[in-house]
């Protein structure tokens, strides 16, 4: 392997091209019209313009990604997160044009990111998985039998989706038939199979999740886990690893786990398992995502690996450099994800030209960013403008200087969600670990939950007041124009 393609833009996309370098691979860079001036095409040594700013038009296009690898004469493609990561179809297409896809086979993506499928491999692993079906609900009797098994509250979930798209909880039978009928629906609309599971509803769970790294010679380990609950409409905000509430020996059962699931799916390269964790620190396989995730540096500054040069060496058929017994976890690390968005405005998106950047450093601090003063915010893909992370002995001195370092740092010209970090790392209740995945919106508020009832004159009002800034940002938004306003939120997977 001695040229890279990387299909990707953003942070992820300058983090691959680090690795690479250092690695002394050649990289290719891909970037639509809204990302010519980006900081990933100036650092690789050859880019190739894939098309207009629509991902649709560009980085979800596997067909000119791979036409420009055949011209670039590259040798893999790193997908990073997000975009075609976790596209078994374009997995195979790599495969198919002779070019190694940096991450698993197409068969085990599709063997575990099906959420149905996934479950009865945990099932075959031996791993505790929370009770519930395995396979799509049938119809809403099938919903009513299977939750009198295992009794309510339960969750209908999609099973060809993730992110909370399409997930309805059901405390009472007489709920089933409309929530059903909602979950449905939503999961076709957002996935395009309106297949839906059922699951006991865990009550105010944690979501924590296990790195694994598998090599071609069926060798794998897990590099410890990050706590990701701190989240907002299924969104992660902060990560962290350790967990506070995770133990030598729980941590090698979850572990253990996570490995059993990969191996016995063929898995090879980086994948990470989610898990519920509930009150009384009993874990529950949730999912697997086969593919680097966005806090993948959270465990790389706790367990001193470099992830990116390890899914490239296992790309490269090598075996992994590592053995179980040698991972050691040391000290804390809490991660940032600076975003582009008004916290006064509903978390709005807030793209612009970023007119001034005074960026963090300093003892334990890591900042993989990808803007510039003079670069415009695009509006067509998620608004991350990048990772803080702040390493240190121990949590709260981690958390601490995250403070310090958020303090330093200076973004002019659009808003952030700066301010919110600091509402969260001096709120008693995160500094003494007492989080769960409701805590950030007990902390901000709940949003208004789906379905709950919206005055109408209320809901008017937001409509015209939304529909006003729609035409003032994109008519005074210049290079907007040509690209489609992204509405308030993020679509699960281009921020992984
Ligand atoms: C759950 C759950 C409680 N019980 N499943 C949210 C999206 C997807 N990752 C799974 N999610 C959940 N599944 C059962 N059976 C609670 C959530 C959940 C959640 C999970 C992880 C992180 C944030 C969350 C926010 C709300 C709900």
């Amino acid at each position: 392997m001695k040229k890279v393609l990387i299909a990707n833009r953003g942070e992820i996309a300058l983090r691959v091209i680090s690795a690479c370098r250092e690695m002394g691979l050649a990289t290719v860079a891909v970037y639509s019209d809204a990302d010519r001036a980006a900081l990933h095409v100036l650092h690789a040594e050859e880019a190739y313009r894939l098309g207009p700013a629509p991902a649709t038009e560009s980085y979800l296009r596997g067909d000119l990604i791979l036409e420009i690898a055949r011209r670039a004469g590259v040798d893999a493609v790193h997908p990073g997160y997000g975009f075609l990561s976790e596209n078994a179809d374009f997995a195979e297409a790599c495969a198919a044009a002779g070019v190694t896809f940096i991450g698993p086979p197409a068969s085990a993506m599709r063997e575990l990111g099906s959420k149905t499928r996934a479950r009865q491999a945990a099932d075959r692993a031996k791993m505790p998985r929370v009770p519930g079906s395995v396979t799509g609900l049938a119809d809403v009797d099938e919903a009513v039998h299977v939750a009198g098994e295992i009794g309510y509250p339960v969750m209908l979930k999609a099973a060809a989706g993730g992110g909370g798209k399409g997930m309805r909880a059901v405390t009472r039978t007489e709920d089933m038939a409309s929530a059903f009928r909602a979950a449905s629906s939503e999961a076709e609309r957002s996935f395009g199979s309106g297949e839906v599971y059922l699951e006991k509803l865990i009550e105010r769970p944690r979501h924590i999740e296990i790195q694994v790294m598998a090599d071609m010679h069926g060798n794998c380990v897990y590099l410890g886990e990050r706590e990701c609950s701190v989240q907002r409409r299924h969104q992660k905000v902060i990560e962290e690893a350790p967990s506070a509430v995770v133990d030598d020996d729980l941590r090698r059962r979850m572990g253990e786990a996570a490995v059993r699931l990969a191996l016995s799916a063929g898995y090879v390269n980086a994948g990470t398992i989610e898990f519920l964790v509930d009150d009384a620190r009993n874990f529950y396989f949730l999912e697997m995502n086969t593919r680097l995730q966005v806090e993948h540096p959270v465990t790389e500054m706790v367990t001193g690996l470099d992830l990116v040069e390890m899914q490239l060496r296992v790309a490269m058929g090598e075996p992994l450099g590592v053995r179980q017994e040698d991972i050691r976890l040391r000290g804390h690390a809490v991660e940032c994800r600076i975003y582009a968005e008004d916290p006064e405005n509903n978390f709005f998106p807030s793209p612009g030209l970023i007119t001034r950047l005074v960026q963090p450093g300093g003892p334990g601090i890591r900042e993989d960013c990808a803007v510039y003063a003079g670069w415009t915010v695009p509006l067509d893909y998620d608004p991350m403008l990048s990772k803080l992370v702040a390493f240190a002995p121990t949590r709260e001195a981690a958390i601490d200087r995250m403070l310090r370092a958020l303090d330093e740092y200076v973004i002019g010209g659009i808003k952030t969600n700066i301010s919110l970090f600091r509402r969260i790392l001096t709120d008693p209740d995160f500094r003494a670990a007492r989080i769960d995945t409701g805590y950030l919106e007990r902390l901000l508020g709940s949003p208004a939950e789906v379905g709950e009832h919206v005055p109408e004159d209320v809901a008017a009002v937001a409509v015209a007041l939304f529909a006003t800034m729609v035409k003032e940002r994109v008519v005074a938004g210049g290079a907007a124009q040509q690209s489609r306003w992204v509405v308030a939120g993020r679509q699960e997977g281009l921020s992984g």
